[in-house]
């Protein structure tokens, strides 16, 4: 048994980022596959809402979004730790960049290509979710400028190898990487005719491969049902915020103790309903009375996601 179980799929990016950094830690874990459209039957009741993939689970504690997954690996696992240079600010802020517009641009380029190949479902799956129509043409019609985007990414990641380091932070492998490596990963997996738009940049394959080369960590697969148990077994952390994690806003903690929902602002936005029970600066921790699960701790990343008072 491992306690660590990460809902997620094999094709996901986010899970893919997650992933490396579960094997730069080297650590056991347990897979559970989650439908790739919804209904979730057996992931909602964890999170209380929260349809996105991946999701950390361990126990009755519950981590929403990579952003935090790979926070709270850091702090329950710190050696080998995720940030080699030393503080691990920037390597997180990363994300602000390879989440949102190096993705932007990798989607772009692999539905531009597969997209008139997409089931019906999936596309009426990623319209409510994105909140906008999935439109083929103008994925195509965007295509070349697409293209041009997720060569300069990429070309920023050539840049900081440039001078003939293993990793992005030096010769030893991070967050960095992870989050620069999942992108390329998801155009190469599902597109491999757009690898020529990045992989002859200098020292850009050869980080790749190492990248690769780190694997996944000791994976086993593990059921829904597995992970059902584990939360009805458990009871929330006690300490849901890690020691040194910042204060959280003045406006925040006068809320810890009230009934509240926080949702994502991007997109999938279902909201979460229960009692914060703490905030740091970084994260928001909402309990949850679950008919079936009993008490959850659904933990989400500050940036990124609204609180308000229910
Ligand atoms: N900010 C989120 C983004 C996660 C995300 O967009 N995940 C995709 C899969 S890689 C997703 O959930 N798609 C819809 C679905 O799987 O239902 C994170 O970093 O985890």
């Amino acid at each position: 048994m491992t306690d660590l179980l990460l809902h997620q799929y094999d094709s996901s990016p986010f899970s893919e980022k997650v992933r490396v950094c579960l094997g730069i830690k080297g650590l056991a874990w347990g897979a559970v596959d989650q439908p790739v459209v919804m209904p979730k039957p057996e992931l909602l009741p964890l999170t209380g809402g929260y349809r996105k993939i991946p999701v950390l689970q361990v126990g009755a504690d519950i981590y929403c979004d990579s952003v935090l997954i790979v926070r709270e690996l850091e702090a329950r696992h710190p050696a080998p730790g995720l940030f080699p240079s030393g503080a691990g600010g920037l390597a997180s802020a990363l994300a602000e960049w390879t989440d949102r517009s190096f993705f932007q641009a990798a989607v772009a380029v692999i539905f531009a290509h597969v997209g008139e190949t997409i089931g019906q479902e999936f596309i009426k799956d990623r319209e409510a979710l994105s909140g906008a129509p999935f439109n083929v043409a103008a994925m195509k019609a965007a295509y070349p400028h697409m293209a041009t985007q997720l060569r300069a990414h990429a070309a920023l990641v050539s840049q900081q190898l440039a001078d003939g380091r293993a990793f992005l932070e030096g010769e030893r492998p991070g967050l960095a990487d992870a989050n620069a490596f999942y992108n390329l990963w998801f155009v190469r997996s599902f597109f491999p005719p757009a690898a020529p738009l990045f992989e002859d940049l200098p020292g850009l394959a050869d980080w790749y491969g190492r990248v690769v080369a780190l694997g996944h960590g000791q994976r086993r697969e593990a059921t829904r049902a597995e992970a059902l148990a584990a939360a009805r077994a458990a009871q929330p952390s006690a300490t849901p915020v890690p020691a040194g994690e910042p204060a959280a806003a003045p406006g925040d903690a006068a809320l810890i103790g009230h009934k509240v929902v926080v949702s994502a602002t991007d997109y999938g936005r279902d909201p979460i309903a229960g009692t914060l029970v703490a905030a740091s600066a970084l994260r928001l921790v909402v309990r949850r009375e679950d008919a079936d699960l009993g008490a959850i701790q659904v933990h989400v990343p500050r940036i990124g996601f609204a609180l308000a008072a229910a």
